[in-house]
């Protein structure tokens, strides 16, 4: 079979599951495109400083959603593939991971199945690794769109103050740090 052919059944499969109901969706239906950032490059950064995994997730504001730079060492390859999430709250002073809550879950959805990658709007907002998949260890370089995260407040998807976790294979959170505004310094 032809590759487009091929490519066109996979399309009208997924359209077909949609169809049917058999993807599941937020509550309150499949998120919605960012499009109001309220400064394009305005940056927050988690940064990961634990005795194994360190490095950065660096959340850039786009014209549709937001870009993310994952640059992360000491991820044990045994424990993996690793999960990535959006979390509710920042890290508190402990650096318990378990206080971050839930994920960032603006439309309702749960994570209960597993989400459809190639229907990202279905899938929990800050399921990031549900959406752009998981990553191996130990050192990871990834950067990827999503255009259903937000920082604008009023926005469903806002990810100010929150926080990214990761997840071994287990699902135990095992490194967690709040996303920070970089704060630029005014022009002369
Ligand atoms: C959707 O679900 C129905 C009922 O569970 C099943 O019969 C059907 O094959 C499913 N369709 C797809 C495309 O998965
Ligand atoms: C982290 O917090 C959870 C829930 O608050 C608690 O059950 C757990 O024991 C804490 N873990 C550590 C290492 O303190
Ligand atoms: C944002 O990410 C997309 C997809 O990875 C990429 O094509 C685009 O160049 C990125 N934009 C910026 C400003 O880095
Ligand atoms: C984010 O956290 C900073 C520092 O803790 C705080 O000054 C700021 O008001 C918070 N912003 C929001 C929108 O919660
Ligand atoms: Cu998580």
């Amino acid at each position: 079979m032809h590759l487009p052919s091929v490519l066109s059944l996979l399309g009208a499969a997924a359209l077909a599951a949609a169809q049917a109901g058999n993807v599941t969706t937020g509550k309150l239906g499949d998120a919605r495109e960012v499009r109001n950032n309220p400064v394009i490059g305005e940056t927050w950064v988690a940064t990961f400083d634990s005795a194994a995994v360190k490095g950065t997730v660096t959340a850039v504001a786009q014209p549709v959603g937001i870009n993310y730079t994952i640059a992360v060492t000491g991820l044990a390859v045994e424990k993996g593939p690793y999960k990535y999430h959006v979390h509710l709250r920042a890290v508190p002073e402990s650096g318990n991971c378990t206080d971050t809550g839930g994920h960032l879950d603006s439309y309702v959805r749960g994570d209960s199945p597993p989400c459809e990658s190639s229907l990202p709007q279905t899938c929990e907002v800050g399921d990031l690794s549900g959406k752009y998949g998981t990553v191996a260890g130990p050192d990871v370089k990834k950067a990827f769109n999503d255009p259903y995260t937000a920082m604008n407040i009023i926005q469903l998807g806002y990810i100010g103050n929150r926080s990214i976790v990761f997840h071994d294979a287990s699902s135990a959170r095992i490194a967690c740090a709040t996303l920070k505004k970089v704060e630029v310094a005014a022009a002369p």
